[in-house]
């Protein structure tokens, strides 16, 4: 039987926010590899980290999403191209806690158009921080234009719901219809 389904990846630079966006959107039921972090400097920074995915399946207006996030570790970055496959577009999240946040995801962000050229939308998370940098400054940041830039406090399932349907708003733009064979 044929049956509408949507594959989205959530990526974005270390720490910036990919598990708990997926956490958060599945309400806890999420498959994940978070393990404790082995290096001093990821440490400094949080204490689990994420080594192969986290995964969970979203049904969003009748639509099954898959939704796959990837490790956010640079030596981990070929898991990038294999969870790519099949996608039909993804989020790239930004940790938008600072401009040091934002400028050093650039280089990530090529990366990730490297890997084709897909429906996207770029979410700065931790919109709740006093001081976050705005979606409108990153868009500049990045030389994009502003309605693929929206904001994201990924703790709130609110917040992270919206942005997961503007990335399906997109994909739907995009092409009509996707059917599973
Ligand atoms: N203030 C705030 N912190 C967040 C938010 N989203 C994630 N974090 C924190 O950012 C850190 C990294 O989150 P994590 O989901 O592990 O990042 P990942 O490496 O991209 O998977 C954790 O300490 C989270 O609690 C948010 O919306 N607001
Ligand atoms: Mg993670």
């Amino acid at each position: 039987m044929q049956r509408d389904y949507l594959k989205i990846l959530v990526s974005g630079p270390y720490a910036s926010g990919k598990t708990t966006f997926v956490k958060t959107i599945s309400s806890g039921k999420v498959l994940t590899t978070e393990v404790p972090v082995s290096t001093l400097y990821e440490s400094q920074i949080k204490q689990y980290t994420t080594v192969a995915f986290d995964y969970c399946r979203v049904n969003l207006d009748g639509t099954d999403v898959y939704v796959f996030g990837t490790p956010g570790q640079t030596r981990l970055q070929f898991m990038w191209r294999v969870l790519a496959v099949g996608m039909h577009g993804y989020i790239f999240i930004v940790d938008g806690s600072s401009m040091l946040n934002v400028m050093r995801s650039r280089t990530v962000y090529e990366y990730m158009k490297n890997l084709g050229d897909y429906p996207h939308v770029i979410a700065v998370n931790k919109q709740d921080l006093p001081n976050s940098i705005k979606p409108s400054t990153v868009a500049q940041v990045f030389g994009v234009n502003n309605d693929i830039v929206v904001p994201l406090v990924a703790l709130k399932k609110e917040s992270a719901i919206s942005v997961l349907q503007r990335a399906v708003e997109l994909i739907r733009a995009q092409k009509p219809k996707y059917r599973a064979e």
